[in-house]
């Protein structure tokens, strides 16, 4: 009686399987389909911001656009974001990226004010507030 001794030549199988799963590794996550779309824009123009207060979402990005044959600049109130002096048609951009009320003025001219209100959008979902439960008095 004899035994076949078999060698199954395994090794090679099990590195032809170990290579299909490197090579099929990584799905993209497909997220980000929030995405703010919209421009948002504000004319100097007759050295005036306009409109003199905006609302924006989280994220949005304001563009300034002097109109004026005078030079505007564009200050935060807190330091924000600050313009160099801006030419006629010259634009400014900033993007916020939180919520909040932001003031800002043209140090030309420190009577044009303007306010910028970051994150009022009523469409969006906002994360739900539980309340404190540590309240201690
Ligand atoms: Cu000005």
């Amino acid at each position: 009686m004899k035994i076949a001794n078999r060698k199954i030549g395994s090794a090679s199988v099990f590195g032809l399987a170990l290579g299909l799963i490197l090579f099929s590794g990584v799905h993209a996550s497909a997220g980000d389909s929030e995405k703010v779309a919209a421009k948002y824009e504000i004319n100097i123009q007759d050295f005036s911001f306009q409109p003199m207060t905006l609302n924006v979402p989280v994220g949005a990005t304001v563009t300034w656009t002097n109109k004026d044959e005078e030079p505007h600049t564009v200050f935060s109130s807190d330091d924000m974001f600050k313009s160099k002096a801006l030419d006629t048609d010259e634009k400014f951009s900033f993007t916020f990226t939180k919520a909040g009320t932001y003031k800002y003025f043209c140090s030309v001219h420190p009577k044009m004010v303007a306010t910028i209100v970051v994150g009022s959008s009523k469409n969006k979902s906002e994360p739900m507030k539980t309340d404190e439960t540590e309240k201690t008095n």
